[in-house]
């Protein structure tokens, strides 16, 4: 039996429009530990949302900043902590900021000389700095933090050696990219398929290409925003962009992939249960997540 944890980043402190830091509780209140469990898998909650936005409130937290650094420490924690236990972290976002605070959780629990690989599906390569950001929003920012490229931009999230390796990353999906983000991704090399990529390969080819590519990691994540998927399917996302990936085609190439290897941790982030879509969206996450876990 395999232990799932969910992990709550109850913040969208790091998003351009807020709401989405209501996401885990909704999860918790539709039973999303009820419908993920199966005869292989116990799925518990590591810490019930509520209790973290209680926390938070307590802590009188003035300034984004402020918040999305609170929660980061509390989710780095969090999956340290599961993983010592052996269970198989599942981050419910928040925004997508998150993934600064739990890649980094899972690095700390690495023997030396193993390594993460991050499979990271989404509209957005999220590599801007503090510097080349145009929004600001942190959210857009993790993979930056992660890979230690920016001093500035690690310090804000308190990253203080990097984590990824560029040739870990595997793009997928990816169809809104800042002219800076471009020339990033290049002078990295890091490994990539776009949304039109994916559409002429197919899905499932795109994983296993991607699977692949990783193949050689210790720990295996994905990284799962749901502003991937076509904005039809998963409304409810701050920032949708169209001509996505099909919901339908991401489950098919999940299920395939998991018998060729499973993911270490899993986290699935941007729902904003605030938005029109609510609904659908939830049950495009919960589709995902079901499709993703061993
Ligand atoms: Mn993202």
């Amino acid at each position: 039996m395999r232990k799932i944890a969910l992990i709550p980043y109850a913040c969208g402190a790091g998003a351009g429009i807020p709401g989405c830091g209501g996401a885990p509780e909704y999860a918790e209140q539709a039973g999303l530990d009820t419908k993920l469990k199966n005869a292989n898998r116990d799925v518990k909650w590591r810490e019930k949302p509520r209790n973290l936005k209680d926390a938070e409130a307590r802590d009188n937290l003035y300034s984004r900043e402020n918040r999305v650094q609170w929660h980061l420490r509390k989710v780095h924690d969090m999956v340290k902590s599961s993983i010592e236990d052996g269970e198989t972290p599942v981050v419910i976002g928040g925004d997508h900021s998150v993934a600064a605070g739990s890649i980094a959780g899972l690095s700390s629990t690495l023997k030396d000389g193993e390594t993460i690989g991050v499979i990271w599906v989404d509209a957005h390569p999220d590599i801007n700095t503090l510097d080349s950001s145009d929004s600001g929003n942190y959210h857009g920012m993790p993979i930056a933090a992660l890979l230690g490229i920016d001093k500035q931009t690690s310090a804000f999230f308190e990253i203080t050696a990097p984590v990824l390796k560029p040739e870990n990353i595997f793009y997928l999906g990816i169809r809104s990219i800042d002219p800076s983000e471009n020339t990033l991704i290049g002078q990295q090399g890091i490994a990539h398929l776009t949304a039109e990529d994916v559409k002429k390969l197919g899905l499932r080819e795109a994983f296993k290409q991607a699977l692949h590519h990783l193949r050689h990691v210790h720990k295996l994540v994905m990284s799962f925003d749901l502003d991937s998927l076509n904005p039809d399917e998963a409304p409810a996302v701050g920032t949708p962009v169209e001509n996505g990936l099909s919901l339908v085609d991401v489950v098919t190439a999940l299920n395939e992939a998991k018998n060729d290897r499973a993911f270490d941790m899993v986290e699935i982030v941007e729902f904003n249960p605030s938005q029109d879509g609510h609904k659908k969206t939830y049950t495009a996450m919960e589709r995902v997540l079901d499709a993703a876990l061993p």
